[in-house]
């Protein structure tokens, strides 16, 4: 069976077959994660040879393989977006109905694969949708976390963290590979042994190894034959804990063993945007790029005798600094495994890898401290250090006896290793994420090594797959957009942009505006079997869902709801279209101030909720566990889409993206993505407010900014703030916000409202009443969000990854064909 020859019959038999073999069960007996397996299995099914015929013409062209690494990969479901690529959806559907089985139902049996925290996570994985796509040759490198990211509980306004066991029922479409494992070594020490023949060679001895074993992922593409692999690494110890290591007294080392293995890949790290010096974190990082590095190495060797071929055969792209020690791993295994001296291992490893830089927030950047990085990698510590060594070396070459350029740039300093450093030296490619961002690192953040290596630094902005997040998120509005203007949209988004012929047709604009009352019905009954809460769907959507970040503002759109109530509260007949206002945001369990805005947006939701006063004018509800499959109901749903993030801050975002496509108008700043976006849809389309980045970075070097000037000026601000401490929304505790308080009339360690808050405050209230304005017209605004779906194009991962694979890595597309077999 493979996607052409697939029939309603013969599928219906594949599941009977599976319920029958899994579970001893007829289909009516089955429950509906039984038929969710059954169904996963007879999809899996289909893919596989398909599967085994991409790698088998990848091999025979031997063609130039980009691995993806990555310490995430946001996946969410896979049945759903492989029956979409598949394009098998409608026979399932149709012979899920015949069985009296809704297939909804039983794509909400599947749990998340929430191997990430959220963009960066997220984005990989629409590259690895793209590059299926578009024939690509393309490994994503990554751990299988047994946890991903935690499963969010509100619990009296609370988020509480519950363990991810996303494993439970075991995941229909992996694959276990014994047969790649390798051995990935920890600690010890080097030993230098000069042979005879005056050669030196690095001897790692008194380590603690791990094996690392792949499974495998397929990455189906859209409506092709192409399915490539996603590849996770799981640990197992080395040597069974037996009877004859105990007899050797070797038994401490065998219990140390089997615990190095299973902690290694327990846990994803809940952080975004902020590193936190973990050791356990450094043992993933290694291992799993020391695994990938290895496996390719030797693959490689299996077609290529000469190894300074392999810039020509393979790239590493390093997603963030995160997988950024497949430099030194490279160099290790090219002179200690190959026999390479230094120069020609450094001339193939710079070939090899590029890197993409995601954030500037400093608290993001990581460093290691030698001496952990040291004890743990003892051989790769030895080659940073020779990296670092020739680098300045270069430096000084260049810029002579600089000192004060020496400390700044260095890769090691101040008793730590600065990863991004090492990313930039090592690779032939720097590129940021969106173009403000790219701006911003090679004048600002990176300055000095964009003076160095200008030709290494590019642009290359962000996207989305519309796969995922049109097709099979929306399908209501999908099926309206290809009866419109044809399917060409779903692998050339730019076709949207024939819409345009649409946007004043009266007939089009209802059509469209009931579509999104549809989406947001559906999300309003979401919201009442979740949260219990009724909301009104002609009232306006208003929507941020993002992590939980100081920067990304939260904080700003819950004070404006609170002073918007103030203001219903004086005069309750105030004119204003009702409006309901959704959040969805993870916190990271560690970061206090987060999990307090948290807390401050579900008790502001209870009181507002709970006041019959205003008419139900305003609504607030926090989605709880907000991830990929409850944000494809979210965005299609959305009017109005929340990028309110400190200028500068954002490197690009990309639930802006999934918002423009889905029909929803920006409110805005002119920060990451949002500015390409406003410049695609037209800024007539889009509500843009607050201070620009340039703004933002010149007042935070004259730090001259006050934010007690507006609270001792403005009677909004000097409201909403003063009800942090009085009570209003904590009566039983009066000091439970003032935590929140104090971050932004005092900062205490950091400048008071560093985020510029109160600040862009009253720029952000005009923004909002310019909504309510506009949305008075339905014409106009059916208009507007016509104008933002229309001209999404540019922002489909799939144009991304085309300049990825054209610009930087350098491959050719490779189609499979399903004919021969
Ligand atoms: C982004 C991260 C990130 N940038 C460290 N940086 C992490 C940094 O676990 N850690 O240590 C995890 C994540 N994530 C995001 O990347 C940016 O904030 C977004 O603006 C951007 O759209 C996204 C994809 O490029």
């Amino acid at each position: 069976m493979n996607r052409l020859n697939v029939n309603k019959t013969v599928f219906k038999e594949a599941i009977f077959e599976n319920i029958k073999n899994q579970f001893r069960k007829t289909i009516d007996q089955a429950s509906n994660q039984e038929i969710f397996q059954a169904v996963a299995y007879a999809v899996r099914d289909i893919i596989i040879d398909q599967w085994i015929e991409t790698h088998k013409t990848y091999e025979q062209v031997d063609a130039k393989t980009v691995y993806y690494l990555s310490m995430e990969f946001l996946m969410g479901r896979a049945l759903g977006n492989n029956m979409i690529n598949l394009c098998v959806n409608e026979i399932v559907k149709e012979v899920l109905d015949e069985l009296g089985v809704d297939l909804n139902v039983i794509e909400d049996e599947e749990p998340d694969a929430g191997l990430g925290n959220g963009g960066l996570g997220r984005l990989a994985a629409c590259f690895l949708d793209s590059l299926a796509t578009l024939e690509y040759p393309a490994y994503g490198c990554g751990i299988r976390y047994r946890y991903g990211i935690f499963e969010q509980r509100i619990i009296d306004g609370y988020q509480v963290e519950k363990p991810d066991e996303w494993l439970k029922n075991g995941n229909p479409f992996e694959v276990r590979r014994p047969e790649y494992a390798v051995e990935v070594k920890f600690g010890g020490n080097v030993r230098v042994e000069r042979r005879d023949d005056g050669t030196e060679h690095y001897i790692h001895e008194n380590y603690q190894s791990v094996n690392a074993i792949p499974y495998d992922l397929p990455i189906v593409g859209y409506n092709n034959n192409t399915v490539n692999t996603l590849r996770l690494w799981d640990a197992e110890a080395i040597q069974s804990f037996d009877l004859e290591s105990f007899d050797r007294g070797d038994y401490h080392k065998a219990v140390e063993q089997q615990n190095l293995a299973k902690s290694i890949v327990e846990v994803l790290y809940p952080n975004d945007n902020h590193y936190q010096g973990k050791e356990l974190r450094l043992k993933q990082q290694y291992f799993f790029i020391s695994g990938t590095i290895q496996q390719v190495i030797r693959k490689f060797k299996q077609k290529h005798n000469d190894i300074r071929e392999l810039p020509d055969k393979v790239t590493f792209h390093i997603n963030d600094t995160h997988p950024s020690l497949a430099i030194p791993e490279l160099m290790r295994v090219l002179m200690d495994d190959e026999g390479l001296a230094w120069g020609e291992a450094w001339a193939i490893c710079s070939r090899t890898c590029a890197y993409t830089n995601h954030t500037i927030m400093s608290e993001a950047l990581e460093k290691w401290p030698i001496e952990l990085f040291s004890r743990l990698l003892p051989r790769i510590y030895q080659i940073v250090e020779e990296i670092n060594r020739r680098f300045v070396v270069s430096l000084v070459d260049k810029y002579g006896q600089d000192n004060e350029r020496i400390r700044r740039m260095a890769i090691i300093a101040n008793g730590q290793i600065r990863m991004a450093w090492m990313a930039i030296v090592g690779s032939f490619s720097v590129n940021g994420v969106a173009r403000l961002h790219t701006e911003i690192l090679k004048n600002e953040e990176l300055k000095e090594f964009y003076e160095l290596y200008p030709n290494k630094f590019n642009n290359k902005t962000n996207g989305i797959t519309q796969r995922r997040f049109l097709l099979h998120g929306n399908p209501k509005l999908a099926e309206w957009i290809t009866r419109k203007i044809g399917d060409e949209w779903t692998t050339d988004l730019t076709h949207l942009k024939h819409l345009e012929a649409f946007v004043d047709d009266e007939k089009a604009q209802k059509e469209f505006m009931h579509i999104k009352y549809e989406n947001k019905v559906r999300l309003a009954e979401y919201v009442k079997k979740h949260n219990g809460i009724e909301i009104d769907p002609r009232s306006i959507f208003d929507i941020q869902v993002k992590r939980l970040h100081e920067y990304k503002r939260q904080l700003m759109d819950i004070l404006h709801v609170m002073h918007l109530y103030n203001e219903l509260r004086e005069n309750p007949d105030r004119n204003m279209i009702p409006r309901t206002f959704v959040f969805g945001a993870k916190a990271a369990p560690g970061y206090e101030r987060a999990k307090l805005i948290i807390k401050l947006i579900n008790n502001v939701a209870n009181v507002i909720n709970h006041d019959i006063n205003i008419h139900n004018k305003i609504k607030v509800v926090f989605i709880e566990n907000y991830r990929v499959s409850n944000a494809e109901i979210i965005f299609a749903a959305a009017d109005v889409s929340e990028q309110i993030s400190t200028a500068s801050k954002e490197a690009s975002g990309t639930g802006n993206m999934k918002f423009m496509l889905n029909g929803a108008v920006t409110l805005g700043t002119m920060d990451g993505a949002n500015i390409e976006i406003v410049e695609e849809a037209g800024k007539e389309n889009a509500f843009i407010f607050g201070m620009t980045s340039d703004e933002v970075i010149q007042l935070q070097h004259e730090r001259t900014y006050d934010p007690w000037d507006l609270y001792n000026t403005n009677q909004a601000i000097r409201k909403v703030v003063t009800q942090l401490i009085n009570g209003f929304y904590a009566p039983e505790n009066p000091d439970l916000f003032r935590m929140i308080y104090d971050s932004l009339l005092n900062g205490g360690g950091e400048p008071a409202d560093q985020y510029f808050i109160l600040k862009d405050f009253e720029a952000y209230i005009e923004a909002q009443k310019s909504v309510d304005i506009a949305y008075r017209n339905q014409g106009k605004w059916a208009k507007m969000v016509m104008m933002n779906t229309a001209n999404a194009g540019k922002f489909s991962s799939d144009r991304t990854i085309e300049e990825y694979a054209t610009e930087i890595w350098h491959l050719k597309k490779t189609s499979v064909d399903l004919t021969k077999i």
